[in-house]
């Protein structure tokens, strides 16, 4: 399996292929990798090389030890693809795991400024507020506040739990909201105290707040959401195309 006349050093190969069969989840969630003994007879190969791939693989974050007790797979954070128009509910259902929330606070509030300016509606119209805390397999990822044009879609919060319910399917197949595209803007920061203790995160580990405003076919705004995701179990993934621009110099 590894090649000894290859130009790629042997570490690296057994590093690369360790990588794979973690993403294939040999080892399973928090399993134990073999140790530089094991690996060493395993592979053929001297212990120092076998340390060396370890090494390099706890570097990219594969895995971590534990004093006296070995080398174990870490917990693969969560990939989020940036391109495509996704409700929390799709996108656990998609990885298999089941969602779910508990709602925080939801009430009929009047729009400050921000959100009036959001929604595109005028300061002081009511519209809706929809605090929860989202889960996936019981495991707390994000907080999200949400603030919804009651317009579009009237009672909406009186009518249905969304603790268990997905708001995305409820705008869509009971208020025929057709949410087409969505602006979003992600910063990195240090969760607040309260963050802190929902997301069951220690100090130092940072958040991802994400500001979206998502739109109906007919471009207007449906919902303004400020929510925060734990920084420890995502990360962000999209596509990058060469970029070309025209010839005036304009973007394409
Ligand atoms: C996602 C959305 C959020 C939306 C929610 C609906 C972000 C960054 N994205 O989490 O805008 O309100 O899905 O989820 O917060 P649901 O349909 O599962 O209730």
């Amino acid at each position: 399996m590894l090649n000894p006349e290859s130009a790629t050093p042997l570490y690296l190969q057994l590093k690369s292929h360790l990588q794979t069969q973690i993403e294939e989840g040999v080892y399973g969630k928090d399993g134990r990798l073999p140790s530089e003994r094991e690996l060493a007879q395993q592979y053929n190969i001297s212990r120092m090389t076998a340390r060396q791939a370890i090494q390099a693989l706890m570097q990219d974050g594969f895995i971590d030890t534990r004093v006296g007790k070995g080398t174990y797979v870490r917990e693969q954070r969560i990939d989020q693809d940036l391109r495509h128009l996704t409700s929390f509910t799709e996108d656990m259902q998609r990885r298999g795991r089941t969602a779910d929330s508990r709602v925080i606070r939801v009430e009929k509030i009047r729009a400050d400024a921000d959100i009036a300016a959001h929604l595109k509606v005028l300061t002081d119209t009511q519209v809706g507020m929809l605090s929860r805390l989202r889960l996936a397999d019981g495991e707390p990822l994000a907080w999200e506040i949400c603030h919804l044009n009651l317009r579009l879609c009237p009672d909406i919060l009186d009518r249905y739990d969304f603790s268990s319910e997905s708001l995305y399917r409820v705008l869509r197949e009971v208020y025929g909201q057709r949410l087409v595209s969505a602006q979003q803007v992600i910063t990195a920061r240090m969760p607040s105290r309260e963050e802190r203790d929902l997301l069951h995160i220690t100090e130092g580990i940072p958040v991802l707040a994400l500001h979206r405003v998502t739109h109906n076919d007919a471009l207007q705004p449906v919902e303004y959401v400020q929510s925060v995701y734990r920084g420890d179990r995502y990360q962000l993934q999209t596509t990058l195309n060469l970029y070309a621009p025209t010839e005036r110099g304009s973007e394409t």
